[in-house]
């Protein structure tokens, strides 16, 4: 079976999975796109997807009898109707990071899959699929005994205009939410932020650096520097220190140069090739369930979780204090 894919929003990262189902996955063909510039959709269906079919309104999209499954790529504000509409007609659905911009939305699609009382929902955290990161959560269960605490760091070289504080959150520690959960197994029962001196490099609405302490419900302790004007390039950092030992996050693969007088190595400076095969297996993971209704991978309870832990920490931001964070209870279904 050929599973038929709807693509809502063609931006960035809607082009990129596109000509990924086309052009390096297998077992799916993009049929349907839409964006809110329907102009963007035609444009990528010339270049990617001659045979999809070009929509105006996701929604149709999504009610398409030609639609298997649908990737939810369009802004963030947008996520969430999409996804009840997904759920409504019970098709398989893959949204991007956040699953809704408020916890509150989060919580609405939990409801609605639970109710319907299958899942449905994969939420596009992409590092749960990374191998470098596989490689550490293995190490940490077979070698490093408890876990006790974890600093890491999430630096980008660059940040645009738009960019303000609490997006450090939202949009980029949000991977770190979800990560740290999944490494350890584990919640989260506190947050706070403090900001260092202030990089000459970060434009006047965003405070950069900070730094975000966590605190989980087995007393596990996490530092993480967010920098997101470090210049030098796109660098993901996560070491483990456990009972027994400790393990970091390998380095992405790459070539080491002797020459004039300097032992090197480039570093990566876009996410898109940092994260490249994590993005595929996701996807690849995503797709290979559908013919079996099966779904995998980070649910909307993962979702709706980072939605509640990314709200402290933007109040841990706002009032420079420890913020608690407590969990409503577990729908079976994510069990
Ligand atoms: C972006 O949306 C991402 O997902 C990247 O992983 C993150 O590093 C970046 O800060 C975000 O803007």
């Amino acid at each position: 079976m050929t599973v038929k894919i709807g693509v809502i929003g063609t931006g960035m990262i809607g082009t990129d999975h596109t000509r990924r189902i086309q052009d390096v996955l297998t077992g799916a063909e993009v049929v349907a796109l839409s964006d809110y510039l329907p102009e963007n959709a035609e444009k990528l269906r010339a270049t990617h997807a001659r045979r999809a079919e070009v929509f105006a309104k996701g929604e149709d999209l999504i009610a398409s009898d030609n639609v298997d499954a649908v990737l939810v790529c369009s802004t963030g504000s947008t996520h969430e109707e999409y996804v009840l509409a997904a759920i409504a007609a019970g098709k398989p659905v893959f949204c991007e990071k956040p699953l809704a911009t408020t916890a509150e939305g989060a919580k609405r699609i939990v409801d609605a899959e639970a109710l319907g009382g299958k899942r449905l929902v994969q939420v596009g955290f992409m590092r749960r699929f990374d191998q470098g990161y596989n490689m550490l959560k293995r190490t940490m269960e077979e070698e490093l005994g408890t876990p006790l605490m974890i600093h890491s760091a999430h630096r980008n070289p660059a940040v645009p205009e738009q960019y303000v504080t609490p997006m450090a959150i939202h949009d980029t520690f949000i991977h770190e939410i979800d990560t740290f959960r999944w490494l350890l197994d584990d919640d989260f029962v506190s947050a706070q932020v403090v900001f260092p001196r202030k990089t000459k490099h970060a434009h006047e609405k965003v405070a950069d650096p900070q730094i975000v302490l966590l605190e989980t419900t087995k007393g596990v302790r996490i530092d993480c520097e967010i920098f997101v004007n470090c210049r030098y390039g796109y660098d993901i950092q996560c070491q483990i220190v456990g009972e027994e030992g400790v393990a970091n996050l390998p380095e992405p693969m790459a070539i080491t140069t002797r020459k004039e007088a300097r032992l090197s190595n480039a570093i990566l400076t876009d996410w898109k090739d940092r994260f490249k095969t994590a993005f595929d297996a996701e996807l690849q993971d995503f797709i290979d369930r559908v013919p079996s209704g099966s779904t995998g991978g980070p649910s909307a309870w993962d979702g709706y979780v980072a939605a509640i832990s990314s709200d402290a920490c933007v109040e841990a931001q706002e009032t420079g204090k420890i913020i608690e964070i407590s969990l409503p209870v577990r729908p079976a279904l994510y069990d």
